[in-house]
């Protein structure tokens, strides 16, 4: 037993080695350095970004100090409470106990924590789901068993005049054109299950649920390419649910529109989800006296 356990943890402790190089490693660059500065955020690439960043980096802030208020406490009750050598065996320091102000402080405390937590995460919220009156541009996701497929319900841009849409298969990533500086409405709608639709660098994710059409605006505020995931474990293949962001200019994503409408074919049309909850499978009700 004890020589397995022996091997047992050396090979923990290998693994655990590889792991520290592994993150000293890869700590080297400047972009991960910048990335510690965020708390693990990436850059930011959304308009909807400075309202989490702020509450990510306060929630941060606030429970270091908290933290390091209450190790503060342990550590200094430890010490200053710790076994008397000169005290006879056995003897037991004073022992405190029903003390009622203190029971109230460490009830009310907590519920101040938790009433400050809630209030900032409202407030981000109400921020980040805040609606355009006019978005400059609409696309319909549909988010289904393990792709999506976006709709640019372009049908009233003298520009391209049609919905064009882009879809997925499991094996080949869908593309999402975005112009930089344009507000978008995204219209999320699932064929299947729940899924959540999250941009990393945008700080925002929403669920994608069957029969629940979710909405939200978000304004791409810099040029890139990043990659989309679904944040909801789906299924099998959920970790394949990418997606290519390409954040570009207003006349690149006109471009982009406008040779998907001359290519023609299955690119014209919007891709809708299939009734619910037909899509779903149901157990078929059991009849009375089977
Ligand atoms: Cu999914």
């Amino acid at each position: 037993m004890g020589v397995l356990n022996n091997r047992a943890g050396k090979r923990w402790m290998t693994l655990g080695a590889a792991g520290l190089s592994a993150v000293l490693l890869t700590g080297c660059s400047a972009e991960t350095a910048a990335q510690w500065g965020r708390w693990g955020l990436p850059e930011a690439a959304s308009d909807r970004a400075v309202h989490i960043g702020s509450l990510w980096n306060g929630a941060w802030i606030a429970s270091m100090i908290i933290g390091a208020f209450v190790w503060g406490l342990i550590g200094w009750v430890a010490f200053r409470y710790r076994r008397n050598r000169k005290a006879a065996p056995g003897h037991a320091p004073r022992q405190s106990r029903y003390n009622l102000p203190l029971e109230i402080l460490y009830t009310l405390v907590p519920f101040l924590i938790i009433g400050v937590l809630f209030f900032f995460t409202v407030q981000t919220q109400n921020n980040v789901l805040a609606k355009e009156t006019d978005p400059d541009h609409t696309v319909n996701v549909l988010g289904e068993k393990w792709t999506w497929t976006f709709n640019y319900m372009e049908e009233e841009n003298p520009a391209v005049g049609v919905v064009i849409n882009s879809k997925g298969t499991i094996n080949e990533f869908p593309d999402l054109y975005l112009p930089v500086d344009k507000s978008v409405r995204f219209n999320l709608i699932s064929a299947d299950v729940i899924h959540s639709f999250w941009i990393p660098e945008f700080y925002f994710k929403l669920d994608v649920i069957p029969g629940h059409p979710n909405s939200f605006d978000v304004t791409p505020t810099k040029l890139g390419t990043f990659t989309g995931r679904c944040a909801e474990l789906c299924g099998t293949y959920h970790a394949a649910m990418l997606f290519n962001v390409h954040v570009v200019t207003e006349e690149e994503f006109i471009a982009y529109l406008q040779e998907a409408k001359a290519a023609g074919g299955d690119r014209i049309g919007e891709v809708e989800a299939p009734e619910y909850p037909n899509t779903v499978p149901t157990v078929p009700a059991k009849e009375h006296g089977e």
